[in-house]
């Protein structure tokens, strides 16, 4: 960390021994996971600098944010519409954490036998070791899968600030409408915080400064279709990871940056890894900092991933949003095709999913897919069966994989990657 920031820390509530074992970790897996890779481009220097400052300087970003007026909303989900916070003032972070901590005293207050996600996301709160949880003037909750829906009425106990949006589990005109009239509360519910209304020039501004992010990551994606790829499965997951914490324009702009010398790279043949190593598309559970589990296994072990069907991901970025409303109900409208169109495994039936991870694997060229489950998670678990078969029936391999957090299982997991690769040569 570049400054000292204990003090900020500490008048933010953070706890701050377990707030030093936290970083002490996370920043020994960057650098053993990150700094090890060979062949990154020089572009990925800015995340490394983001990494290294996620809880210092970005921190103080948001609290200087928050004396100036603006209001800063957590997410969990990527259902919850960042255009509508920026809108009316506020800045949307994503809360959603990918390391376990404190996982005795979460076991207290949830099930054993509920998914790393959603017990991380106790962890930090309990072991108040989360600046952007603690930061948060709301922290927005969804009705999506059982395990998630349930917890918010714990978290509710524990927060003070915590908003639960309904979702349509169902793509229906009745889910459409729910999806709709929800988008209008939280819109409300953000007007209230802020005290700012949403206006059509704001929301418009709102859409574009988001659309413009997301166009950014879907030209990153497109440059991985190339052989050799030219950047690594872990350093385009970083990437789309930062996409949740960072402001807005400056990650366009840093994304645009790399893209600009990745065009350069897929010119001149260059990759992060030789031509014709095993390509893999990985779909299924979102992938938060700093789970960098299986794509840290997939790379050590002789292939690449070149997309990722996932919240954090492609399933989280497709799609932008019509920009040629001019009043606030017809952006609104545009507002919900696009996030309608997510489709994530609480839905049912939930076809387009099949269908886009079968479109990404031909996109990308993918030799073999592999189906990252995390234990206990339902939805995506239960759907790994049916893409399994779908996948196969096209010839394309795949691999279930059921995880958590632990490292517990690296070695096995290592094994049954590096058999599933053998069988892509
Ligand atoms: S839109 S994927 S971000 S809900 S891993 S908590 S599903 S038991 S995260 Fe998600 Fe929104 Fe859907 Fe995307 Fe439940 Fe599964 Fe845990 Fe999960």
């Amino acid at each position: 960390m570049a400054e000292d920031y204990r003090l900020m820390w500490q008048e933010m509530g953070l706890d701050l021994e377990a707030h030093d074992a936290l970083l002490g970790v996370l920043g020994q897996a960057y650098e053993d996971i990150y700094l090890a890779q060979k062949n990154r481009p020089e572009g990925m220097a800015y995340f490394d600098f983001v990494m290294s400052e996620v809880h210092g300087l970005r921190i103080r970003e948001l609290l200087d944010e928050k004396k100036a007026g603006r209001k800063i909303i957590g997410s969990y989900c990527v259902f919850v519409p960042e255009e509508i916070a920026l809108a009316a003032n506020a800045t949307l972070v994503g809360l959603c954490s990918g390391a376990d901590f404190a996982t005795e005293e979460v076991e207290k207050l949830l099930p054993r036998n509920t998914c790393a996600l959603i017990k991380s996301s106790f962890g930090f709160k309990i072991g108040k070791v989360c600046p952007y949880l603690e930061g948060a003037d709301m922290v927005v909750g969804e009705n999506t899968c059982d395990g998630k829906k349930k917890a918010y009425e714990t978290l509710g106990n524990m927060v003070d600030n915590l908003y639960v949006m309904d979702l349509p589990q169902v793509k229906s005109e009745n889910g459409r409408a729910l999806l709709k009239a929800e988008f209008y509360r939280f819109m409300e519910a953000v007007e209230e915080l802020t005290g700012v209304t949403v206006t059509a020039e704001s929301l418009k501004q709102g859409i574009q400064t988001v659309n413009a992010k997301r166009a950014a990551i879907h030209r990153l994606s497109l440059l991985r279709q190339a052989d050799p790829a030219p950047i690594s499965g872990l350093d385009a997951l970083l990437a789309n990871q930062v996409f949740f914490y960072d402001n807005p324009a400056r990650f366009t702009e840093s994304v645009n940056k790399i893209c600009d010398e990745l065009e350069q790279r897929v010119e001149a043949g260059q990759g992060a890894f030789p031509k014709r190593t095993p390509r893999i598309l990985v779909s299924g559970c979102p992938q938060a900092v700093p789970n960098w589990k299986l794509p840290m296994i997939v790379e050590t072990s002789g292939a690449v991933i070149v997309g990722e069907e996932s919240c954090v991901g492609e399933r989280g970025t497709r799609n932008l949003t019509g920009e040629s409303g001019t009043t606030v109900d017809e952006m609104m409208e545009s507002l919900v095709d696009r996030y309608f169109k997510v489709d994530c495994a609480v839905f049912t039936p939930n076809s387009d999913r099949l269908d886009h991870i079968k479109e990404m694997a031909a996109a990308y060229k993918a030799e073999g897919v592999i189906h990252y489950g995390l234990q206990f998670c339902q939805p995506y678990i239960m759907e790994s069966i049916p893409v399994e078969n779908a996948l196969e029936e096209d010839g394309i391999p795949c691999l279930r994989i059921d995880t958590d957090y632990s490292l517990e299982d690296a070695g096995q997991l290592k094994t049954r990657v590096e058999a599933f690769i053998e069988q892509l040569r």
